[in-house]
């Protein structure tokens, strides 16, 4: 049967609903009904009511992005200093990213990998040569390309190294973080990623980060194919290792034959002031996990690079995915790195991030309650130590009010990290503000 009735949220609008058996009913077409949001409250009831509530964001609904600025529904400017924890590293909109995308939409934008598609070995070709590994393979998410990584150290273990069938064991670090995948979040020392989300894969092993000791220490047991680490770790609170530590790393797993596998997913992409983080200590991992702004924010694009011993031992069939590789992807891949070329991104976030720490320091000379200032590049953190019920959550809330956005990671922790495009006044202009609503809150 199908009924008309008049919608709620719309006077004008029609809905035609096709009555199903067992009294459900499926919206059949929609006539003149407006289901977009008309304020930053409606937007927040709607995501409330009808979301899952697998995220509790900071009250701000974005409407628009322009390079390092964000509006919210009524029209209010932020300085983004989250850019999506990392992915919109080129600036919200670029637009020769968003160039690339429209362009490519409009020609082709699927084909699966089924059939060649004429970006993918373009995008292939751009990135081995920049990153200097044989081969690269595309995947979508930061978790995907993690899970490839898991895979392909799986596959070496027993078709290179010689580990026994299903004996191969991955070493990880506390409070890492790769994702929410189970496979994942199996290597996970965190309750909120684990809890009630067993069992879990086993074969891994973890041992503390930035300790060397500990890892040669598991590195005594032939098995252990692969070492699995974030050269910063970000979601930990941008915990920073000892300079030395990924060198460290790359001697051992060379001594020991174990791939040194880095996720870069959130470090990579000039974030740290270099390309790569492990460019800091002139490092090359055997496996290079990359994702986020490797699309400039646009769309999940991620990317596991490895030299051919690795990378060939998964052969056709053995993993892949529909999306993965495909054209849009590819251009907007291909934009993305240029523009880090390009515009010397790795060069303005070394810089900037300088001018950030010190003024966060002038800050912490003034008031107790920020007790530490770190980070490489724009991917900096501080520490706030709580006065009654003031915590880093409603410094955040503050630092919004007053049109700068960043969230908590942690309970007593803020990242900054704005997009590498910021210029020298702009930064000063945001370490003002940030000054102001520290000072006026502690
Ligand atoms: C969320 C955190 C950041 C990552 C590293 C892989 C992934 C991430 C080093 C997975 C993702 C995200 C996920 C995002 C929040 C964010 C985050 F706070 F949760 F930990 F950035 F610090 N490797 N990090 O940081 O990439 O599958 O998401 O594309 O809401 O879960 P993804």
């Amino acid at each position: 049967m199908v009924k008309k009735y008049r919608h709620n949220n719309s006077p004008a609008g029609i809905v035609l609903v096709l009555h199903l058996e067992k009294g459900r009913t499926m919206i059949h077409q929609m006539n003149a009904v407006s289901n977009r949001v008309e304020s930053s409250q409606q937007a927040m009831e709607w995501e409330d009511r009808y979301g899952a509530h697998n995220y509790h964001p900071l009250p701000v609904v974005l409407d628009k992005g322009k390079g390092i600025e964000v509006w919210d529904v009524e029209g209010k400017r932020y300085f983004d200093f989250l850019s999506a924890y990392s992915a919109v590293n080129q600036g919200h909109c670029h637009p020769r990213i968003i160039d690339a995308l429209t362009e490519q939409a409009g020609k082709l934008t699927l084909t699966s990998r089924a059939f060649y598609n004429s970006r993918l070995g373009e995008f292939e070709k751009l990135i081995c040569e920049m990153l200097g590994y044989d081969k690269v393979l595309a995947m979508n998410s930061g978790a995907e390309a993690n899970e490839t990584a898991l895979k392909l150290a799986r596959k070496w273990a027993y078709k290179v190294k010689g580990v026994p069938a299903d004996r191969a064991k991955i070493v990880a670090v506390q409070n890492n973080f790769h994702g929410r995948t189970l496979g994942i979040v199996s290597a996970s020392t965190e309750a909120a990623s684990t809890d009630h989300y067993g069992p879990f894969l086993p074969g891994f092993v973890i041992i503390p980060y930035n300790d060397l000791e500990a890892l040669e220490a598991s590195f005594q047991d032939p098995d252990v194919c692969a070492f699995w680490v974030e050269p910063i770790q970000g979601e930990a609170g941008v915990i920073i290792p000892d300079h030395g530590y990924l060198s460290g790393i790359r001697k051992l797993c060379d001594q020991y034959n174990v791939l040194f596998m880095a996720d870069e997913v959130q470090t990579g992409m000039a974030r740290t002031g270099k390309m790569l983080a492990c460019d800091h200590e002139l490092v090359r991992p055997d496996v290079l996990i990359l994702g986020k702004a490797l699309s400039g924010g646009t769309m999940p694009v991620s990317a596991v690079l490895a030299d051919d011993e690795i990378m060939l031992t998964i052969k056709p069939g053995e993993h892949g995915s529909t999306f993965g590789g495909n054209p849009l992807a590819c251009a907007v891949g291909i934009a993305s790195l240029q523009v880090l070329v390009d515009e010397n991104l790795s060069d303005n976030a070394h810089r900037m991030g300088k001018i950030f720490r010190t003024r966060m320091e002038e800050i912490a000379m003034k008031t107790s309650m920020v007790r530490a200032v770190r980070g490489k590049g724009l991917l900096n953190a501080i520490d706030i130590e709580p006065i009654g019920d003031t915590t880093a959550w409603e410094v955040c809330v503050a630092l919004k009010d007053k049109g700068l956005l960043a969230k908590p990671t942690r309970r007593d922790t803020i990242r900054f990290a704005p997009p590498l495009i910021i210029n020298e006044q702009q930064m000063l202009e945001c370490c003002h503000i940030i000054e102001e609503s520290i000072l006026t809150i502690s």
